[in-house]
C-alpha cells in the first residue's frame, strides 16, 4: 500500500547517547534500539472506519519522536505499520452507513495519509493493508498449524481457527496481567472469552471462516478471512524478522493484541517478538476515551478545516507526555497557537541568546523516555530571552530551527 510523502529532516552534529523508555514493570528506564545500524519498528496502524482523531495522531506522534531520537543518534530506522482494512468494525461501519466496505477503507486511508503528512508524520517504509497480506499471513498460519499450535473450534456451523496461546513460551509476559484482568481486557478488546468450543477462554481467533455477506478469500483454512492478532504478527515478522527492536502502539493494545502478537510469534520462531513494547496514553474528551465506537471524537482533519495551522495540532499534542492520559480542550489548540508564533518570532527576529545548551536539553529530555512537554517549556525559555537580549549568538537561531524541526517535527519557517 503507498505511503505517505516524507518530510525533510535536518541532520544535527552527532551527540552520542541513547534513548531510553520506561518499561511497564519498574520505575526504571531501558535502553531501546541497537547501538549502531538500523533500528526496527512497528506499530499497529488505523482500522480505517473513522480517522483521524487526535487520539490516533498523539500515538503516531509518539513513535515519530522515537524515530527522530534513533535518526539523531545516528541509526537508520527501518519501521513498518499495518491497516487492519478487514475487520468486524470497519464491516459494521460500512453496513450501518450502506458504504461498500473497500470504498470506506479507501477514503479513510486516503485522509490518514493527509492528515499525517500535515502533522509531519515520519512514513513508514513498509505500509500494509491486511487484503494485500494475505500470503504471509497464511504462511503464518500453515507454520502454526505444523507446529501443531492451531485447532478449529467444537462449533458444527462455523468451525473457525484458534491459536491456543497459554502453549507459548512466556505468554503473559507482555502485559503482567492476572488472570481475571486477562479475561475482562480480551472480552473488552474484540476477544470473544465466552464463545462455546474453545480449548480455553483466551485462546484467540486466527482464521473465521467466511459468513454470509462478509467477505472472504480461499485458504488452506477453508474460505475466511484472518483474525486481527495474526496481521500484526504476520507483517511484522514479514518485514522486520523476530525479536526486533520497538512495538508500539496506543496503551489499549496491551491486552489481548500485543500479548497475542507476542505468543503467536515466539511460538514459531522460538524468539522473543519484540524486544521492547511501547504504549502511548489514551487520549480523552470529556473525561471519556476519544474513540470511535464512542463517536466522542475530535478529527485532525476538521481542525485542519476550521483553519488550525497543522504545526499547531503537533505542538499541542507534543505537550503531553505519551505515557500519562489527558483529556483534549480547545484551549491545548489555542496554548499551542501562541506558543507556536512566539517560537516563529524568536527565531527570525535579529537577536538571540546561545542555543547550544538548548539543544541539549531538548535531546536530553527526549533521549530519557520522551518528554516532549519539557523539551517545549526549554525552547520556550530561549524564546523568552531571546526576545529580550542585547546581542545575537551567531548561528542560534538557524540551530533551533533545525534543532525543532529534526527533533519535534515543527517547521518554524
Ligand atoms: N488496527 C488496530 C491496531 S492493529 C487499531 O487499534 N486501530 S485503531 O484505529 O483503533 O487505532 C489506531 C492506533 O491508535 C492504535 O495504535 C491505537 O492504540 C491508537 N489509539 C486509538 N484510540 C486512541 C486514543 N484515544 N488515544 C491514544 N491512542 C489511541
Ligand atoms: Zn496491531
Amino acid at each position: 500500500m503507498r505511503s505517505w510523502s516524507e518530510p525533510s529532516v535536518p541532520t544535527l552534529p552527532l551527540a552520542p547517547g541513547e534513548l531510553r523508555l520506561q518499561g511497564r514493570d519498574s520505575d526504571s528506564l531501558h535502553a531501546v534500539g541497537p547501538q549502531h545500524g538500523t533500528a526496527r519498528l512497528y506499530v499497529c496502524g488505523i482500522t480505517p472506519y473513522d480517522a483521524t482523531h487526535l487520539g490516533h495522531a498523539f500515538t503516531y506522534l509518539t513513535f515519530d519522536l522515537v524515530q527522530r531520537v534513533w535518526r539523531d543518534l545516528g541509526l537508520a530506522v527501518e519501521y513498518t505499520q499495518n491497516v487492519t482494512d478487514v475487520d468486524d468494525p470497519l464491516l459494521e461501519r460500512a453496513t450501518a452507513t450502506g458504504v461498500d466496505w473497500r470504498e470506506l477503507a479507501h477514503s479513510e486511508i486516503d485522509l490518514f495519509r493527509e492528515d499525517m503528512e500535515a502533522l509531519r508524520v515520519l512514513p513508514p517504509d513498509h505500509y500494509l493493508g491486511v487484503v494485500e497480506s494475505l500470503g504471509p499471513i497464511e504462511a503464518l498460519l500453515t507454520r502454526l498449524r505444523d507446529a501443531g499450535l492451531l485447532y478449529q473450534v467444537d462449533d458444527d456451523e462455523y468451525p473457525d481457527w484458534y491459536f491456543p496461546c497459554r502453549q507459548a513460551p512466556g505468554f503473559g509476559s507482555v502485559a503482567g496481567l492476572d488472570e481475571t484482568a486477562m479475561i475482562a481486557e480480551f472480552a473488552e478488546h474484540g476477544g470473544d472469552p465466552r464463545r462455546p468450543g474453545k480449548r480455553d477462554p483466551l485462546d484467540c481467533l486466527v482464521w473465521r471462516l467466511e459468513r454470509d455477506g462478509e467477505p472472504s478469500w480461499p485458504s488452506a483454512f477453508g474460505p475466511g478471512r484472518p483474525g486481527w492478532h495474526i496481521e500484526c504478527t504476520a507483517l511484522a515478522l514479514d518485514t522486520l524478522g523476530a525479536a526486533f527492536d520497538l512495538q508500539g502502539g496506543g496503551s489499549d493494545l496491551l491486552f489481548p493484541h500485543h500479548e497475542m502478537c507476542a505468543a503467536e510469534a515466539t511460538a514459531v520462531t522460538g524468539e522473543p517478538f519484540a524486544h521492547f513494547y511501547a504504549h502511548a496514553a489514551m487520549v480523552g474528551l470529556d473525561g471519556e476515551k476519544m474513540s470511535k465506537s464512542k463517536g466522542n471524537l475530535v478529527l485532525v482533519s476538521q481542525l485542519r478545516r476550521q483553519g488550525a495551522d497543522p504545526m499547531a495540532i503537533r505542538l499541542a499534542l507534543l505537550a503531553h507526555h505519551y505515557r500519562t492520559e489527558w483529556s483534549w480542550t480547545p484551549t491545548d489548540l489555542v496554548q499551542a497557537e501562541e506558543r507556536l508564533a512566539r517560537w516563529r518570532k524568536a527565531v527570525t527576529g535579529s537577536v538571540s541568546v546561545d542555543a547550544a545548551p538548548v539543544v541539549e536539553a531538548v535531546r536530553r529530555s527526549l533521549r530519557e523516555d520522551l518528554h516532549a512537554d519539557d523539551a517545549l517549556v526549554a525552547l520556550d525559555h530561549w524564546g523568552e530571552r531571546s526576545l529580550v537580549s542585547s546581542d545575537d549568538v551567531p548561528g542560534a537561531r538557524a540551530m533551533i530551527r533545525d534543532a525543532v524541526d529534526a527533533l519535534l517535527g515543527i517547521a518554524l519557517s
